[in-house]
């Protein structure tokens, strides 16, 4: 096992990893921005190293900065946490180059994901349903008509070093399509630098599921269900469930199996996540994610797994604790992210936390890197915390949902709780009848 990991991250995910690592008998080190200095990751881990000024390129996107950071304290592994470098090919390169054990997947698995039409392909090759579309990128408009005609309107095109709902446009016929590709090339470029786009088929109403998958370098693998994120607000997740309102048990076994045989095939390493459409009771395949997700308390809650000590110990070359046999679901969990925002405009409102108190009892979990006096800065991502919730089916889990919003105290900030609030009072929520346009419809 290793002695000592850095913690290439901040905030919850920071507290959640060392915490992993203390249960381990493993030191931590922490690493910060300037901004960082108070924050309670630098006061929990048992070293910190500050790598920089505010700005996220600066500091944690800084690499020079973060391998300087983990070979001046002796640090053996990186975490990369979510965000920031967790799915950067060259960091978790630059890394092994320095004979320090990135934890997370191989770099070439994180390349082969990271080009969109690259990870469909692989997908397709290891038996898995994909969204119906161009099998690779389209260049000329008459190859994309081509296309477009063989798929059927609507399409989307979408870019291929995109993910995150960046550089897609919806063609609804034959007169939309050249604007579509023109603008979504145009985005892709601006974003990424690189204009290649695909087209698929464009499903009106489908839910988001995702599987979650596990696998160590013994070739075990296992797949631990899935969670429904449909409810999401301009590509940001605002509520999780495991397992999905939506799904039979026939569904998740069938969806789960093909998961698993073709993260086995791929050889891919610890954990990951396969995202999929699902529409009349069928599941495309749209994006893998080579990353430890802010939504895995979910899962872990279903599947009284440890996510991250496992994740840990695979890339410390142990076997994983559990087989599939082992995967046994439970109850039901849901995740609410708690964000430092307007709960009706979704503006940004860093500041002091003036008072805080965490919500808890019987099955509630609060991750969050919050305490009273605490400045919340206004460089990074307004999430502040997590919810979730445990219980032994969907209607305990809403009713310790309800009760458990009511406790969260945090004044100084404005947080989207009240939003929670309002949502549990919606019949279509309260009957999981929802898809990934819902919450952007009820809010109006
Ligand atoms: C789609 C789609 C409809 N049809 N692909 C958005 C982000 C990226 N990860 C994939 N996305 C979508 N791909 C086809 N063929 C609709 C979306 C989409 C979406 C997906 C998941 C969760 C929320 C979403 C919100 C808008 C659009």
């Amino acid at each position: 096992m290793f002695e000592k990991v850095l913690i290439a991250n901040r905030g919850e995910i920071a507290l959640r990893i060392h915490r992993a690592c203390k249960e381990l008998g493993i030191a931590t080190v922490a690493v910060h921005s300037t901004a960082d200095a108070n924050a309670m990751h630098v006061r929990l881990a048992d070293e910190s190293v500050c790598i920089g000024p505010p700005a996220p390129k600066d500091s944690y996107l800084n690499i020079p900065a973060i391998i300087s950071a983990a070979e001046i304290t002796g640090a053996d592994a990186i975490h990369p946490g979510y965000g920031f470098l967790s799915e950067n090919a060259r960091f978790a390169e630059i890394v092994k180059a320095h004979n320090i054990t990135f934890i997370g997947p191989e770099p070439e698995h994180i390349r082969m994901m990271g080009d969109k039409i690259a990870a469909k392909n692989a997908m397709r090759a290891a038996g898995v349903p994909l969204v119906p579309g161009s099998d690779g990128g389209l260049d000329d408009p008459d190859k994309a008509l081509r296309a477009a005609d063989a798929i059927g309107y609507p399409v989307l095109v979408k870019a291929a070093a995109g993910g995150g709902g960046r550089g897609m446009k919806v063609a609804r016929d034959a007169s939309g399509l050249a604007e579509a590709m023109a603008t979504a090339k145009a985005e892709a470029k601006a974003a990424f630098g690189d204009d290649t786009v695909y087209m698929e088929k464009y499903l009106e109403q489908p839910r988001h599921i995702e599987i979650q998958i596990v696998a160590d370098s013994f070739g075990t693998v296992a797949q631990l269900g899935e969670r429904d994120c449909s409810l999401q607000r301009r590509h940001q997740k605002i509520l999780e469930e495991a397992l999905s309102p939506a799904l039979t048990q026939k569904e998740r076994e069938r969806i789960g199996e093909i998961a698993r045989k073709a993260i086995s095939e791929l050889g891919y390493l610890g954990v990951g996540t396969i995202e999929f459409l699902y529409e009349d009771g069928e599941f495309y395949f749209i994006e893998m994610n080579t990353r430890l997700q802010v939504e895995h308390p979910i899962t872990e809650q279903v599947t009284r797994l440890d996510l991250v000590r496992e994740q840990i110990s695979i890339a410390a070359g142990a076997k994983m604790s559990f087989t599939q046999k082992d995967v046994v679901f439970r109850g039901h969990a849901i995740e609410c992210r708690i964000n430092a925002e307007d709960p009706k405009t979704f503006r940004p409102s860093p500041g002091e936390v003036t008072f805080f108190h965490a919500p808890g009892g019987p099955g509630v979990r609060f991750d969050s890197a919050v305490y009273t006096g605490y400045r919340i800065p206004p460089f990074y991502d307004s999430m502040i915390g997590k919810l979730i919730v445990y219980g032994e089916d969907r209607e305990h889990c809403l009713a310790r949902l309800r009760r458990s919003l009511r406790e969260i105290a945090i004044t100084g900030v404005e947080t989207t709780t009240p939003l929670f609030m309002d949502l549990l009072d919606e019949p279509d929520f309260q009957r999981g009848d929802y898809h990934i346009h819902w919450l952007e419809k009820w809010l109006g």
